[in-house]
């Protein structure tokens, strides 16, 4: 998978991929991940992006030149099987869109400031919007990070072990079990005594009662969604 990003601020975006699986991912070839610049489409002595809004009111916005300008030359490259602008009023991120966004092989990202976009360039070149919670961010890099990072993990390869894709599955419609390590009495408290007891088939029952409680407990919604 490759995805573009243009962004305003592309130093935000210059150490969220160079870790763990996201780093392995692009040195196995699974994902490449190309941060553009842009600034660098803007015209003029300051390389100007953004401008004051028509009607007045506070905040700037992208102004649509520099973004036309900066995807017309992508998309003269490589077809785009969607072009993604991350706003806080798009459709909101969830595991199942992760899941159908990462079977695509090119994505472009469009990350927003200020106001965001010219409303043009929205209707003529977005195919999607996509918000990452009903809560804003003065900028969609660190969105554009979050959705990336979402998608990383699940291409085929990119995780040591496998069965750990298939719990992303799982983790749609429930919420994790507890996890525990050593020591096996920490501070005086124990582990639940079916996890040192060896058989597995009565540890993955215990697991799946304890996601399922902690799933009414937590996250009812989710239960309601299947049901
Ligand atoms: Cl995608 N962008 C911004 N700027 N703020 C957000 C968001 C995106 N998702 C939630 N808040």
């Amino acid at each position: 998978m490759r995805i573009d990003i243009i962004a305003v601020l592309p130093e935000l975006l210059e150490s969220p991929f160079q870790h763990s699986i996201l780093k392995r991912a692009q040195q196995k070839g699974l994902l490449e991940v190309v941060v553009h610049d842009l600034r660098k489409f803007g015209k003029g002595k300051h390389r100007q992006i953004d401008d004051y809004q028509y009607g007045g009111g506070a905040g700037m916005v992208l102004m649509p030149e520099p973004v036309a300008t900066c995807i017309d030359q992508l998309q003269a490259e490589r077809r785009y099987d969607e072009v993604i602008y991350l706003t806080p009023d798009g459709e909101r991120l969830d595991q199942g869109k992760a899941n159908q966004l990462s079977l695509h092989r090119n994505l472009l990202l469009i990350c927003g400031h200020y106001k965001g976009l010219d409303e043009r360039i929205r209707e003529h070149y977005v195919t999607r919007e996509i918000s990452i919670g009903d809560y804003v961010l003065s900028g969609g890099e660190l969105a554009a990070a979050i959705l990336v990072a979402a998608l990383g993990r699940l291409l085929p390869g990119a995780l040591f072990d496998e069965t750990s894709a298939l719990f992303v599955f799982f983790f749609y419609d429930m919420v994790s079990t507890e996890f525990y390590t050593r020591p096996a009495d920490f501070r005086g408290r124990a582990v639940p005594p079916i996890l040192l007891s060896g058989h597995d088939r009565a540890i993955d029952e215990w697991r799946h009662e304890q996601s399922l409680q902690r799933t009414r407990q937590r996250r009812p919604d989710l239960l309601d969604e299947v049901e």
